[in-house]
């Protein structure tokens, strides 16, 4: 007996064994695809998870565009249902300066302009944070002291962490008019920075006591 007869069914034999194989797969996935989603307790649980895994802490670090200076960092944390903004930018002229959430986390234009236009939501006109009609992303102006140095403490009871959470801060060179469309006229962008998950703030830790001094 020569081989090439043993060789020839084992390859028929393996041939005909992946047919079937694969056969039983597709029947499988049929199966699967009729079935109605599982419900059971283990998927239950991993949607609760995903809920809880909703990230609620958030940073910003602005840095400058071209041919500008500014610098800040804004941390952006749920509480209250809403997103409290806060943080410091420094290196802006004194005065306001428009400050948005813009649609995209993309900074490849060395000018910011990548970042696309406001973040608007719902499609709404661009306005102050507390008129009846802004876009999502409008956060009115912050303002610079004399040192260049703004202070930044906002309430955006109209966002969540996730829904902003890959786009970015814009810091513009001008005041926004809170009126003009698109974008309130605020000019070029001075610094911007994409919003990224943050470790929760941790609580500050209380200073000794002074030791007493002991004569
Ligand atoms: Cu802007």
């Amino acid at each position: 007996m020569t081989h090439r007869p043993m060789f020839a069914a084992l390859v028929a034999f393996t041939v005909l064994g992946g047919l079937s194989l694969a056969a039983a797969q597709e029947r499988e996935t049929q199966n699967q695809s009729a079935r109605p989603p599982a419900k059971d307790a283990a998927h239950e649980h991993a949607d609760l998870k995903h809920e809880l895994a909703l990230p609620k802490h958030g940073v910003a670090v602005l840095r400058p565009t071209e041919g500008n200076k500014v610098r800040g960092v804004i941390r952006l944390d749920e509480r209250d249902g809403g997103l409290h903004i806060q943080g410091r930018v420094n290196g802006l002229t004194p005065g306001k300066h428009g400050f948005h959430i813009h649609e995209f986390g993309d900074l490849r234009d060395p000018k910011g302009e990548s970042a696309g236009g406001h973040f608007e939501g719902e499609g709404h006109k661009h306005g102050a944070p507390g008129a009846d009609e802004h876009h999502a992303g409008d956060l009115g102006n912050i303002e610079a002291n004399e040192d260049g140095v703004a202070m930044v403490d906002i309430r955006a009871p109209w966002l969540k962490l996730h829904f902003v959470l890959g786009r970015s801060m814009v810091v513009h060179a001008d005041a926004d008019d809170l009126t003009s469309q698109p974008s309130g006229a605020a000019g070029p962008r001075v610094s911007v920075g994409v919003i990224g998950i943050a470790q929760a703030p941790q609580p500050k830790a209380k200073k000794a006591p002074a030791e007493k001094k002991t004569n």
